[in-house]
């Protein structure tokens, strides 16, 4: 990463409006005229690009099969006398169901047992990664349209005078998992980090979770997936993955800020929850 982001935001707890647009600081990597996902800064990300990569695979495969069948009947037929269909005969009605019966079976048995891995250890996977005591604790609130993101300050809970609020600025430190918890104040919202495969619904009323890890440092973006409104377009945040002892020193200097700062009758700053665990 060419340069490393400064340790002191200015949004750290300074109260912004829900709509406030922060710039966008993430270049796009490349153009709207590209069919491959966006860079990946996932540790397990390539498992998802692996399993897209494989089903578009198989797809063209199968498109192939079919199109060439097609032509060859086209081919083959294109002289032959026009007839009228007499439902076949027994023996030809046999092999046809003979037939889609077994490209049923191929097809449909390949997906099955190809993805019954993936899907047991990825998507039906809804672990989180409680045993690490190095995981990173984040609680989203959307709002239309902005991110709004809280952490557990030093004392390590939330709901305390010294927890951290940031607005469509996320910090993770690289290397370690980042456990999400995400709640919307108004309309559902999709929360969404598209380098790192991630995307979970936000919906008033119920506590969705995820976890992530970042590869490496960087900045990435973090947008809605879900149109939620006229300014949808500007739902826009920044992840940025620092080196843990980069982490380590913003959080602590944004938590000494937040103590300061806080204020017991703005009860519109003191949303969040007692951390949730499975
Ligand atoms: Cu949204």
């Amino acid at each position: 990463m060419a340069e490393s982001p400064a340790l002191s935001p200015a949004s750290a707890n300074d109260v912004a409006p829900p709509d406030a647009q922060a710039p966008l600081a993430v270049p796009p990597a490349r153009g709207a005229w590209s069919l491959s996902p966006p860079e990946n800064a996932s540790a397990t990300g390539d498992r998802i690009d692996a399993l897209l990569a494989r089903s578009h695979g198989f797809d063209l495969a199968l498109a192939a099969v079919m199109l060439g069948w097609l032509l060859l009947a086209v081919v083959r037929f294109r002289g032959a006398r026009k007839v009228a269909p007499d439902g076949g005969t027994r023996r030809s009605r046999a092999w046809v169901l003979g037939l889609a019966l077994g490209v049923f079976g191929v097809v449909d048995g390949t997906l099955f047992l190809g993805s019954e891995g993936y899907l047991r250890d990825v998507l039906w996977n809804f672990r989180v990664p409680t045993e690490d005591p190095r995981t990173v604790r984040i609680e989203i609130n959307a709002h239309q349209w902005s991110w709004e993101a809280r952490y557990a300050g030093a004392d390590g809970a939330f709901g305390t005078k010294d927890d951290v609020v940031t607005w469509n600025d996320l910090r993770v430190p690289a290397g370690v998992p980042v456990w999400v918890q995400l709640v919307s104040t108004d309309v559902v919202h999709g929360f969404s980090l598209p380098a790192f495969r991630v995307k979970l619904d936000a919906i008033p009323g119920r506590v969705n979770q995820t976890w992530f890890q970042a590869a490496r440092e960087g900045a990435w973006e973090a947008a809605c997936y879900q149109h939620c409104g006229t300014s949808h377009y500007r739902m826009r945040g920044v992840l940025t993955a620092l080196s843990p002892e980069a982490y380590a020193a913003w959080l602590h200097e944004a938590s000494l800020k937040a103590v300061q700062g806080y204020d017991a009758d703005d009860t519109a700053a003191h949303w969040g929850w007692v951390w949730r665990t499975p």
